[in-house]
């Protein structure tokens, strides 16, 4: 009964565009239920009409969300569909060789046509994501937009109110690895070409950290020998990706280790603080951080690793841990963020010094977890 009413509720919602009057009074009147977020096998049928599609994903993308973003993109312009990528913000440079990057809009930069896409759009994809405010200024946009949004996602805890049909599952490796079961479940399988296996790839590699975080299960190898049979070389992928560093990026990732790194041994923990002229001094850009954190988790004993940069409008937190250390929690408890179990992030509008001593603070409470 209750499933049946969550898809009559759903289905509704879908057809707001159309009717929103009665639809919104139908609501009420059926269950008093939220439209609830439908099975993503239920949408699988709408691929096979011509569609306006606008594919996004979360602010500052990374490997895995372009990756995703443009995996889907090129299976989707296969189908016949008017596909556009919007990024909220810039991304790193490392992900510039990627293939179809150079058609991605990024909503920051050019807000007036990536708006005038959306209010077109028939269907929203949003990949890598699961809560709107994640993609900073395309909050309200995508909140407003009336169209069919679809969810693909492996972040804890999805805002599931926000869209039509998704799939949320915190146990895949990637967003990349979810979109390749999107296409095969959907029995599109022939259509992974080497651009879609390209994108692909990089987010499965990235979010695995090179395929030895727990969450590589063998379906992460078995996506990846099916995308080495049809021709993926892989290893020009990892080049592209980790052997592009400029001499300043080296030099920064020096003096944050010798400068910028505290160990905190009784909490097996240990964080960098970055100030903003430590980010000017070395010309430090978009991307050019990523996995510096993870440096902390190199060393012998440490289960929890942050960092705190400061940017421009606020400070940045990300958090790693290994084993059974929940950062995802800890990052929504005490820093308004979240993400996974082992890597989140969060933030704060205090400054460095204040928002690193907050953090200390906060460690005894953990010292027991954390042995
Ligand atoms: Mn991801």
């Amino acid at each position: 009964m209750l499933k049946e009413l969550r898809h009559l509720s759903g289905l509704s919602k879908n057809n707001l565009c159309q009717y929103p009057n009665q639809i919104s009074l139908f609501h009420l009147n059926a269950a008093n239920l939220p439209p609830r977020m439908q099975s993503i096998s239920r949408f699988f049928p709408l691929l096979s009409s011509q569609a306006n599609i606008v594919i996004t994903c979360h602010q500052k993308p990374d490997g895995d969300a372009m990756g995703s973003t443009l995996g889907l993109y090129h299976f989707l312009i296969q189908l016949g569909h008017k596909v556009t990528v919007i990024s909220p913000t810039n991304w790193a440079d490392f992900l510039n060789w990627m293939p179809g990057v150079d058609k991605v809009i990024n909503y920051d930069y050019n807000r007036q046509k990536a708006q005038a896409i959306i209010d077109e759009a028939t269907i929203i994809f949003c990949l890598d994501f699961n809560i709107l405010h994640r993609t900073k200024n395309m909050e309200t946009p995508l909140a407003k937009a009336k169209c069919i949004k679809v969810l693909i996602d492996h972040h804890e805890q999805p805002q599931e109110e926000a869209f039509d049909y998704g799939i949320s599952l915190t146990s895949k490796s990637s967003t990349c690895e979810m979109v390749y079961d999107f296409i095969v479940d959907a029995g599109y399988k022939d259509k992974i070409n080497l651009d879609v296996a390209k994108c692909l790839y990089t987010g499965v590699m990235t979010d695995t950290g090179s395929f030895r975080f727990p969450s590589t299960k063998a379906s992460v190898h078995l996506m990846v020998a099916y995308l080495k049979e049809i021709g993926l070389e892989h290893s020009e992928i990892h080049s592209n990706i980790f052997d592009c560093s400029l001499e300043n990026r080296l030099r920064f990732t020096g003096f944050a280790l010798v400068n910028r790194m505290e160990v905190l041994y009784q909490y097996n923990t240990a964080i960098f603080y970055i100030y903003s002229q430590d980010l000017r001094q070395y010309d430090i850009k978009t991307g050019d951080t990523e996995g510096l954190v993870n440096y902390l988790l190199t060393m012998k004993g440490i289960r929890f690793g942050a960092i705190v940069i400061d940017r421009d409008e606020e400070r940045k937190w990300s958090f790693r841990s290994k084993g059974d250390f929940d950062v995802n929690t800890f990052a929504r408890l005490h820093f308004e963020g979240g993400g996974h179990f082992n890597a989140a992030g969060g933030r704060s509008d205090e400054k460095v010094d204040d928002t690193v001593n907050k953090f200390k603070q906060l460690l005894p409470n953990y010292e027991q977890a954390l042995q």
